[in-house]
């Protein structure tokens, strides 16, 4: 047989594919109309075809809420974990695949209630991964009740009288965890504000934590307001940080903010008057987990790894001879 039907067959492989958005497209959102989580979906799937990555080469783990159906909707790997654990399910499959983009997405109730203790330690961990809050402070998929980001006040079926304690803060206790690397925040009703944000953290070697305070106008219709003008928040500037278009300081004030400064960054998460939109926290230089545990750990070749799984199992083997 001639090489031409191989060489013609290995040409067709090789050509370089250019990703368009529907390769990143999947089933149809069943998303409420309005929801935010459509604007964060699209800005995922922009920030994919930019960057022109292979979808065989991400992998979105979630938890479970109405933010979390997100792998379903995206053309890549994905996992539907349980709630609160989407950070462990993606560490996991960090560290066993270090070579594969991760991103993690869950809901507010997700992370910061039942999956507080792994959100604070895979801060700490700052495995190389985007991960995405998107804050709508309420449960939504379960019909409404208050999350630790509703405001005091906030009716909620768990609340029938108005949440008694304040909201919890997300951003200064994440400025306040050892090794937290990268921190942004941004909101589904600016979308090129998020997608700057998501191509920031996108580039971040480590963990870039990304809150996204998100629209649901079924159960919350009126905590972020009409127009983007009405909800008080600030814009961070800097050459190092998000770029501020112009047209958004028809919306909001900008000041500037040097990323590095973790001091300055936590007296701006600390403000309650306004929202900070941008990035808060940027630290390139420190390690993250997978680099630090393949770096000390000698990690035997593959079929060295089968060869030892196999003498151990024979060690349980039933010997007949005896
Ligand atoms: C272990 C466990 N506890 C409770 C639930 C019920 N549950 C499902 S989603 C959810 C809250 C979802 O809220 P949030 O994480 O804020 O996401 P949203 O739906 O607002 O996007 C709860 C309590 C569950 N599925 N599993
Ligand atoms: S209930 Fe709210 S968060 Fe859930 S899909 Fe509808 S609008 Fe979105």
């Amino acid at each position: 047989m001639s090489n031409s039907i191989y060489d013609e067959l290995l040409e067709s492989e090789c050509e370089i594919k250019e990703y368009e958005l529907e390769d990143y497209e999947s089933n149809t959102p069943r998303w409420c109309k309005g929801c935010g989580d459509h604007g964060i979906l699209s800005s995922v799937q922009r920030l994919l075809r930019d960057r022109q990555i292979a979808p065989e080469n991400v992998v979105c783990v979630s938890g479970i809420g109405c933010s979390s159906r997100f792998p379903h909707y995206l053309k890549t790997y994905g996992f539907h974990s349980l709630h609160g654990r989407a950070l462990t399910v993606a560490t996991g499959v960090k560290l066993s695949r270090p070579d594969i983009h991760v991103l993690t997405v869950m809901g507010d109730g997700d992370c910061f209630s039942i999956g507080g203790n792994h959100w604070l330690h895979s801060i700490r961990y700052n495995t190389n991964m985007t991960v995405l809050v998107f804050d709508n402070e309420i449960y939504a998929l379960t019909k409404m009740q208050a999350s630790p980001t509703s405001r005091q006040g906030q009716y909620s079926n768990t609340s029938p009288r108005g949440a008694y304690l304040d909201s919890l803060n997300p951003l200064t206790v994440i400025l306040g965890i050892t090794n937290c690397s990268f921190l942004a925040q941004s909101a589904t009703w600016l979308p090129g504000h998020m997608d700057a944000t998501l191509q920031r953290a996108w580039d971040h070697k480590g963990l870039s934590f990304v809150r996204i305070l998100q629209k649901c106008p079924v159960y919350m219709p009126k905590n972020f307001g009409e127009t983007p003008g009405d909800y008080p928040a600030q814009f961070l500037s800097h050459t190092e940080g998000v770029p501020v278009d112009r047209g958004l300081l028809r919306t909001a004030p900008a000041v500037e903010h040097d990323p590095r400064d973790i001091h300055r960054a936590r007296e701006i998460a600390q403000d309650s008057e306004r929202a900070p939109f941008g990035l808060l926290y940027h630290n390139p230089e420190l390690p993250s987990y997978e680099e630090l545990r393949h770096g000390r750990v000698t990690r035997m070749a593959p079929q060295e790894r089968l060869d030892a799984l196999d003498r151990k199992l024979d060690t349980f083997a039933l010997k007949l001879d005896d």
